[in-house]
């Protein structure tokens, strides 16, 4: 006994003098099963992931072998994705159906091999059709490496403060920042079908899965009305939003049916009017002043999980620095504000001063519905009294408006990588993509061409790659060549869509209004600089389109290609998605790796 227990001390020993670099296996099991549950109040069929909803997070260290069991023991089949991370060497377990992998189905369960070569805040979510609005999702958390340059001494130069703030980064929380409909993924898909409708109108704001229905006066509705809701209402011959907050079903046949024939009596009166106020509980986030130092400071993962909308988020009297984009360190940047779409992570540094009751706000900004969700950051200061409870002073309103002209919101513009990430000054290879509604108005389409459904039940394109693949869903480039995706809107009015590319990130070069008229942008640059940034321009893994409301817009990504694979494209609206608004890329198609055999021959 002792000789063992010897041993493992010593073996243990040996492990820890190991440099952090040495990579640990971290396996993980989720089981997903489809049950009731009531976030908001409101009891649903959803998906549950090891009997939770949000799923628990995956918490593990930058260098580890990850294993991921997923085991299905729902009535449908399933993949899981893995938001933000790249895969470098693993294409075949980036959790998309058809492309990277055959379908995991019902009883059926699928190891998912790959290895953290990044850090930072990333999500897993369900990439079968539309089965994220179900509830299939979770947090990633990546710790740095020890020796990783941190960012943080630009916030403060006191060495025990940029102390207190690697422990909070340590301690990072996840805040899961979702929309969340009471009709499940299948339903809602069938009522676009029958009506031949898109119908962006929701339930509520879930903060951490907790949330509530609200519904808001018709005076406060129509007082909060932007611009924008305005001119659709006139366009569509309505001059109020509904119950719920949302445009009318009817205005929406109106301005977006593209001409085809649309059945507004197929969508029950609960998805766009009726609405039923619950009063679940909401997320409250507890943290002891003094955890982690005389400076107290808390830093949170802002995901943004949503299906459909892009909001803005804020902590009252708190303003937030934010370190990191998508997973990587920037230069912070202090806000009291930052806009969220599908997708987007970001980490955010607070510091705790004031101890009391603060609401979280997550209010959307998008133009078809208004509607709110709230938390509550919660702290004590063990020397004082408890404080008197106060309501806390918000720098938005419920439209994600700033409520003073002092309030500072994120600027993606000036966002600057840290370390620098140098982008190339020119690409061996430009695709031009137009975005459409390409049959009805849910038929959201790349390349003009709806992605078929039915490729989901294929034979991986991973598995049989054509170098002379090129055709309105297939972009095939070479290995170690820099390519320039060209977005461009050309129906309008078009809502932005959050682009999210798999595989690895990509720099915004630029945007603007018009159509693209250049063969590349070396030759738009000339004629119009100021609408690029080729020096150091934002780096993320997902960028949101500009609305083109009565005009064409564009936008132009560069990325490096460097992971060969079979990579997704698409717009991370769920119904977009759905829809078809999907690319396939065969990136570094001439270098790509074999598919081993479990994965080759798994049924
Ligand atoms: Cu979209």
């Amino acid at each position: 006994m002792w000789f063992r227990q010897g041993l493992t001390s010593l073996t243990w020993a040996l492990l820890s003098a190991l440099p952090t670099c040495h990579a640990e296996l971290k396996p993980f099991e989720l089981t997903l099963t489809w049950e009731k549950h009531a976030p908001d109040g409101f009891e649903k069929k959803m998906i549950l992931t090891n009997g939770q909803f949000p799923g628990p997070p995956l918490e593990m260290n930058y260098g580890d072998d990850v294993e991921v069991t997923v085991h299905n023991k729902m009535p449908f089949n399933t993949t899981l994705h893995y938001h933000g991370i790249e895969m470098l060497h693993t294409p075949w377990s980036d959790g998309v159906p058809g492309l990277s992998q055959r379908q995991i189905q019902p009883g059926a369960s699928f190891v998912y091999r790959w290895k953290a070569t990044q850090a930072g805040s990333y999500w897993y979510h369900s990439h079968h059709q539309g089965q994220l609005n179900d509830g299939m999702y979770g947090p990633i958390v990546i710790h740095p490496e020890a020796s990783a340059a941190r960012p943080f001494d630009k916030i403060s130069k006191d060495p025990a403060v940029v102390r207190a703030m690697k422990q909070a980064e340590a301690d990072v929380k996840p805040l899961m920042l979702s929309d969340h409909r009471h009709v499940t993924s299948e339903q809602g898909w069938e009522i676009n079908v029958k009506s031949g409708l898109e119908t962006p109108c929701y339930d509520s704001i879930l903060i951490n899965g907790k949330g509530r229905v609200d519904c808001w006066a018709p005076e406060k509705i129509a007082s909060l009305l932007t611009a924008e809701q305005r001119l659709f209402l006139q366009l569509g011959n309505k001059t109020a939003f509904t119950a719920k907050g949302c445009l009318p079903a009817s205005v929406i046949a109106n301005v977006q049916a593209n001409g085809k024939q649309t059945n507004l009596s197929a969508i029950p009166p609960d998805i766009f009017d009726e609405c039923t106020a619950t009063n679940a509980p909401r997320e409250v986030i507890k943290v002891s002043k003094g955890d982690y130092a005389n400076e107290t400071w808390v830093a949170f993962d802002l995901i943004g999980t949503f299906g459909l909308i892009t909001g803005v988020f804020s902590i009252d009297e708190h303003p937030m620095h934010i370190y990191a984009v998508d997973g990587d360190y920037i230069e912070p940047q202090e806000v009291e504000a930052v806009s969220i779409t599908n997708g987007d992570r970001y980490s955010v540094m607070v510091k705790l001063d004031k101890p009391g009751d603060f609401t979280m706000r997550m209010a959307s900004l998008t133009m078809p519905q208004m509607f709110t969700g709230y938390a509550t950051l919660s702290y004590r200061d063990p020397k004082q009294a408890t404080p008197p409870s106060k309501s806390s002073v918000g720098y938005i309103n419920d439209i994600g408006a700033n409520t003073t002209a002092n309030v500072r919101f994120f600027d993606q513009a000036k966002m600057k990588a840290f370390p620098p990430a140098p982008v190339a000054r020119a690409a061996d290879q430009t695709v031009k993509v137009s975005m459409r509604v390409a049959g009805q108005s849910y038929n959201w389409a790349l390349n003009n061409t709806i992605y078929p459904m039915g490729l989901d039940n294929e034979t991986p394109l991973l598995f049989h790659p054509d170098p002379e693949r090129h055709n309105n869903v297939t972009i095939t480039t070479k290995n170690d060549t820099w390519v320039d995706l060209v977005f461009q809107a050309v129906v309008f009015p078009m809502p932005p869509h959050p682009i999210h590319k798999h595989g690895n990130k990509m720099y915004l070069l630029g945007q603007g209004d018009g159509l693209f008229k250049w063969s590349s942008v070396a030759e738009a640059a000339k004629e119009i600089p100021q609408s690029f940034n080729l020096v150091d321009p934002p780096r993320r893994d997902g960028f949101t389109t500009p609305p083109a409301l009565q005009g064409p817009t564009w936008m132009v990504v560069r990325y490096h290609v460097h992971n060969p694979g079979a990579w997704l494209v698409h717009c991370h609206v769920q119904s977009h998605l759905q829809g078809g608004m999907s690319m396939a890329i065969q990136d570094g198609v001439d270098q790509w790796p074999t598919v081993p055999p479990e994965y080759w021959n798994y049924k």
